[in-house]
């Protein structure tokens, strides 16, 4: 698999001693070779050499060997070849499926169906528009019935796709998402082009997502371009990620098209399906141990580069890193009008970020990106980890949505950097506090210390 090649070449490469023109070269020549024998497009593996050997000459920052940051630069690059991380439409009215058979666009009907009904609090219907495969929309049926979905579905018996359709929308109509679940064929030929069109014409997707499986591999990219010319195809769906060498190489050929790819399957069952980050992905199937301290090493140089919007606990994680160094920390006690801080009350504040940092690490990525999920047990799970107590982790979680509420004012704010040089006085009412939540902020803060 291309993730196990891949580490292994970065595994050979870490333990060379020294950086040197020979050791890249080297470098350079296996990935390419593992590139090309994993199905990814000639022309992205020599763009990517390139790039690779004009790292040789770039500077390195001091706080990181020249070795570690050629390592963590072509990560980098690796991560951009598999795409971007694209937003996910959160406020979708009309999906429309499409792909070819077998693609998976009917699981990932009922997927996206259960995906937005659990994180968007949507009511979805779906509407079986296989006119062709006896028992397609039966599928449709049964899956929701097995998983006890709320979502609704309809289809007929009718072999009228127009009727389909136009019933659908009126008996949906109260759901603020429909899907529609097209009929797949083997290949796209002049009668899936026509129905297409006819279908789309109809339903008017604000959405249309091509479905596609993971082990067409660099063909992705002629398949969306194919299913673009009769549709305005503005999302994609790899799916079968879990079985298929190729998975890879279908998301780098996608990065060539104008679609982006906004979720991936990973399984047969209802919740394997995850939205795609090429970052999350990449280190998922290198697997690559050491790579997590490296990224942290760069995010602390990097930290200007702060989401405030989707500040998250990996976010709160570098803020704490940073607030840790006392001179921070101080500036941001008198921003926050604590005024000047005593020894006892640092050394405090000392032992509560080590303990904060221990229950961090015990928290899984997955828990760190998305806090809501921290509930009872898993409190319980990281308490025990970190050899803490639940009041602390919940105390940390507290803080974290402090931190977050106060960031969420801040939509005008410069980075974190920027934040370094700014009059606490400034900052305060850049934050869109005014005087009365200061004082509660204060009151809070000193409560916290204690
Ligand atoms: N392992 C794995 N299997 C998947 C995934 N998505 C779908 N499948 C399986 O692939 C097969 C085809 O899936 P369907 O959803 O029926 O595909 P379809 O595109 O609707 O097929 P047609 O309607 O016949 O064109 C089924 O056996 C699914 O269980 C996935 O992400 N991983
Ligand atoms: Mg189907």
């Amino acid at each position: 698999m291309l993730g196990d090649k891949l580490r292994e070449i970065f595994d050979k490469f870490s333990s060379k001693q020294f950086l040197t023109k020979d050791n890249i070269a080297e470098f350079n020549k296996e990935l390419q070779r593992t590139l090309i024998a994993s199905d990814v497009d000639i022309e992205v593996v020599f763009d990517l050499s390139k790039q690779v050997e004009n790292l040789a000459s770039e500077k390195v920052p001091d706080e990181i060997s020249p070795k570690e940051y050629f390592i963590k630069k072509v990560y980098d690059l690796l991560a951009e070849i598999f795409g971007t991380t694209a937003e996910i439409p959160q406020n979708p009215k009309r999906i429309l499926l499409c792909g070819l058979y077998g693609s998976g666009k009917t699981t990932s009907a009922v997927k996206l169906a259960n995906y937005y009904s659990k994180k968007f609090n949507k009511k979805v219907g779906i509407i079986g528009a296989d006119i062709y495969r006896p028992g397609a929309y039966e599928q449709i049926v049964q899956s929701i019935k097995k998983n006890n979905l709320d979502t609704i579905s309809y289809s007929e018996t009718s072999k009228d796709i127009g009727s389909i359709v136009k019933n659908g929308l009126k008996e949906l109509s109260k759901c603020d998402l429909i899907i529609l679940d097209s009929a797949g064929r083997s290949s796209l030929d002049d009668e899936l082009k026509q129905e297409l069109s006819k279908i789309n014409n109809l339903f008017k997707p604000d959405y249309s997502f091509l479905v596609l499986s993971a082990d067409i591999g660099q063909i992705a990219k002629k398949e969306v371009d194919g299913f673009s010319s009769i549709l305005d195809i503005n999302g994609i769906v790899i799916t079968k990620m879990d079985g298929s060498g190729k998975g890879g190489s279908a998301l780098i050929a996608c990065k060539k098209t104008k679609a982006p790819v906004y979720f991936i399957g990973t399984g047969e069952k209802l919740e394997d399906i995850t939205t795609f980050d090429p970052v999350r992905y990449l280190s998922k199937i290198m697997g690559y141990g050491d790579l997590q301290e490296l990224m942290e090493k760069f995010s602390d140089l990097e930290s200007g580069d702060l989401n405030l919007k989707h500040f998250d606990l990996n976010d709160f994680k570098k803020q704490m890193k940073t607030l840790k160094k006392a001179g921070s920390f101080t500036k941001l006690a008198g921003m926050l009008g604590i005024g000047k801080i005593d020894k006892n009350v640092m050394d405090m504040a000392d032992d509560k970020f080590k303990k904060y940092e221990h229950i961090l690490d015990s928290m899984t990525e997955y828990e760190r990106k998305n806090p809501d999920v921290l509930k009872s047990s898993r409190v319980n799970r990281i308490a025990k980890g970190s050899g803490t107590y639940e009041k602390d982790v919940r105390d940390l979680l507290k803080q974290y949505n402090m931190m977050k509420d106060m960031f969420s004012n801040a939509e005008n704010l410069g980075s974190l950097s920027e934040k370094d040089n700014l009059d606490p006085k400034e900052m305060m009412s850049k934050l869109g506090f005014d005087k009365k939540i200061m004082k509660m902020q204060r009151k809070k803060m000193k409560f916290k210390l204690k």
